[in-house]
């Protein structure tokens, strides 16, 4: 098959390409539209030439596949300078997605229409590179820099309404009449005697422009290279000619796409599509119709799972035991979706439709006929079994009964109801309205329907679903537990909270483990009838009335504003604490802080791997990316292992074992280590 066909118009040269599922613009396609380019040149009878794409969309991009290989020519910016150069003008008709390359294709023709529904953007960031065919250059000289630097260093398409309000986009053609319109298009621009040339324009900036614009990213700068390589090409568009500033952004794309950053999130880009390629699941597998989600529990947990739904619209019949509770969970759904609107994300009548799915009630019997039923009700299994039990009596047969449980066995749970094959663990995460990741878990019975079906809901609800199996915590909130566990033994051993905090804050996290510890409240699994003396510093702070930023004092103390200072009074409280276990204190070096909080996490993902808990180690990537804030340009635990190399993981972790209560080397990883191996690979 060939990827680029082409036909004639009258005197204009329709060039289609065709290369499934995305169109990416691989060696076919490159070759193909440089043979299309020539043809209409030799071709005295063609007067303008349009280029779509057939099926689903306009090229998304380059061809991920072949980064990192030898890439056979032409290349890409030489075909972009081969349209771009024709005397012949050229029209890109946008539909689907024109992204990454298929942009930079788009930005070397001389004129670009696009149906309504088309998403045009430049996400090369998000794979840790930059547009490297000429997009840094040429987009900002045909739609400004103030547009173009966002564009570009955020990653995010615009929609093809906003692309035509900064002129990227010349005219907006029918939704069903694409090809039509652009050849029309072509033959009213094709007698003009000159068309524009995006490198010819000028790219102008306001002085002091682009540190104005670090300053305000600087969250999203720190420690990622690719955004920086970004505003480094831009501002080389403002300051140097064309084929200069074309010279800065090949070296820097260069720099990018040979480097780590870039090889663990192309890593990731693919682990996100294998995460959804189940074991026992086929495309023919048969889906569970879910017109009706049913869901226990209206506190934030149950309300937050609620609104993905109605958001999808999705009717929710929102289940509590009483009628004060119930009528804050509506309210605070409200309160959310009204937010949402006033940052200008939903508009007034969106909220009004999402909210009009909302059925709350204090009726059991009113979750009868929903397809699926998930509980957020109270984290204890004698619970969980008892509202199982129930739900199993009441709801249709057929529908699925889900736990949002986040560490218990959910085979357990299961058995106390007459269809084990439709339970299922759906654990969300909070906020449930705002995190992406969903952890699917899949019990000993649950049948590969009620798997797929879970699977396909995830979708339409925009979640990134990662199936595990049972096990205590699954797998994100297993591996958080050896690093808990550290954090908690650092502590007690002399290094300080904020230092500890810091260490995983320039790792890339978003937040420390005693940060997240204070924001979640020092109280959750603190159990205050308990009357042996505390085993976790935690428990030890919250004996003394410390719960975290909800009463203004946890590992730091916080003001009105929820600032935090480090508290010497929790670190004499803790010296005191260690004194009492007698353990004795010393100082506490960086890099002792780094392998004991995230070596024993790669050790608890290889055993969640060697015992089947999880299909692949990219699915460990993908929860810690998606759930925890593992910073995507190390490509999640198990990349990171990979690239640090697991010997040297291994080696760090034997030195650690004395120290580290419990610990168990994963046999995987020591064989992996041994045998120069990779958990990824
Ligand atoms: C660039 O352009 C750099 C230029 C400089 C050059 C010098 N290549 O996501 P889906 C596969 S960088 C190869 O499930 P959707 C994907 O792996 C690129 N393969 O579909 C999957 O395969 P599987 C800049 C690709 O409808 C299948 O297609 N562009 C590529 O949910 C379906 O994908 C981007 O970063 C690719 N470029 O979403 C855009 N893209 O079935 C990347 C997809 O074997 N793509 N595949 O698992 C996307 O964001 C989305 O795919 C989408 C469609 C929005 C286009």
């Amino acid at each position: 098959m060939t990827a680029i066909t082409t036909r004639k118009d009258g005197d204009v040269l329709v060039v289609t390409s065709d290369n499934p599922p995305v169109n990416a613009l691989g060696v076919a396609v490159r070759q193909g539209l440089a043979a299309a380019i020539a043809e209409a040149a030799a071709d005295p009878a063609v007067k303008a030439v349009v280029i779509i794409g057939a099926g689903r969309t306009f090229f998304a991009g380059a061809d991920i596949t072949e980064f990192g290989k030898s890439m056979q020519g032409p290349g890409l910016p030489e075909v972009v300078d081969l349209i771009e150069a024709s005397t012949k003008p050229v029209i890109a008709a946008i539909h689907g997605t024109a992204l990454g390359g298929g942009l930079e294709v788009a930005l070397a023709c001389h004129y670009r229409v696009a149906v309504p529904s088309a998403k045009l953007g430049l996400p090369e960031v998000k794979l840790g590179i930059l547009p490297g065919a000429g997009g840094t250059q040429r987009l900002p000289r045909v739609v400004g820099v103030e547009a173009a630097l966002p564009m570009i260093v955020s990653g995010d398409p615009i929609p093809a309404r906003k692309a035509e309000a900064i002129g990227l986009i010349d005219r907006i053609v029918g939704e069903a009449s694409l090809e039509a319109d652009a050849i029309a298009y072509a033959r009213e621009v094709a007698g003009k005697s000159a068309h524009p040339v995006a490198s010819r324009g000028e790219a102008k900036a306001e002085p002091g422009m682009f540190d104005h614009f670090r300053q305000q990213n600087a969250r999203r700068l720190k420690g990622f290279e690719a955004p920086e390589a970004c505003i480094q090409a831009v501002e080389a568009a403002t300051t140097l000619p064309f084929d200069q500033g074309m010279a800065k952004e090949r070296e820097l794309f260069m720099k990018l796409v040979t480097g780590d950053q870039s090889k663990a999130l192309r890593h990731l880009f693919f682990a996100e599509r294998a995460a959804s390629k189940i074991d026992g699941v086929t495309a023919d597998t048969p889906l569970i119709p879910i017109a009706k989600v049913g869901i226990l529990g209206a506190g934030t947990m149950g309300g937050g799972i609620a609104m993905n739904f109605l958001s999808a619209g999705i009717p929710v019949t929102l289940l509590e035991r009483e009628q004060a509770p119930l009528d804050r969970g509506v309210a605070l759904i409200r309160k959310n979706y009204e937010a949402t609107a006033k940052k200008g994300r939903m508009t007034a009548e969106q909220v009004e439709t999402a909210m009009a799915l909302l059925t709350p009630t204090l009726a059991f019997d009113d979750l009868a006929d929903c397809d699926l039923v998930i509980e957020a009700v109270f984290e204890l299994m004698a619970i969980k079994k008892e509202v199982f039990a129930r739900l199993d009596g009441v709801v249709k047969q057929g529908a699925i009964l889900a736990s949002n449980t986040s560490y218990l066995d959910i085979d357990e749970i299961a058995a106390v109801t007459q269809r084990p094959d439709h339970v299922i663990g759906l654990h969300f995460f909070s906020p449930a309205n705002v995190m992406r990741l969903l952890e699917i878990v899949r019990g000993a019975k649950t049948s590969p329907s009620v798997l797929a079906t879970a699977m396909a809901l995830s979708k339409k609800i925009r979640k990134v679903a990662v199936v595990a199996c049972v096990c205590h915590g699954f797998i994100g909130n297993r591996m958080l537990a050896p690093r808990q566990q550290q954090g908690n033994a650092l502590l007690l051993e002399g290094a300080r909270v904020e230092d500890i905090d810091q260490v995983l804050l320039d790792f890339g996290f978003p937040m420390g483990p005693f940060q997240m510890s204070d924001l979640a409240g020092l109280d959750i699994g603190w159990d205050p009838n308990n009357s042996h003396p505390a085993e976790k510093v935690q428990d030890m702070l919250c004996e003394a009335g410390l719960r975290g930023q909800k009463n203004g004092h946890g590992f730091y103390d916080y003001d009105e504003k929820r600032n935090r200072t480090p508290s010497a009074k929790v670190e004499q409280m803790i010296r005191d604490f260690a004194a009492r276990k007698g353990i004795a204190q010393r100082r506490i070096d960086r890099q002792e802080i780094l392998e004991r909080l995230l070596y024993p996490m790669v050790n608890e993902g290889a055993l969640i791997l060697e015992e089947g808990k999880a299909q692949r180690a990219s699915d460990i990537d993908i929860v810690w990316l998606n759930g925890y804030g593992w910073p995507a340009w190390t490509g999640g635990p198990m990349f990171w292992a990979d690239t640090i190399g697991l010997d040297v993981v291994v080696a760090g972790l034997e030195k650690h074992a004395p120290k580290m209560e419990g610990f168990r080397l994963s046999k995987l990883l020591a064989d992996k280590a041994a045998g120069g191996g990779k958990l990824t690979a």
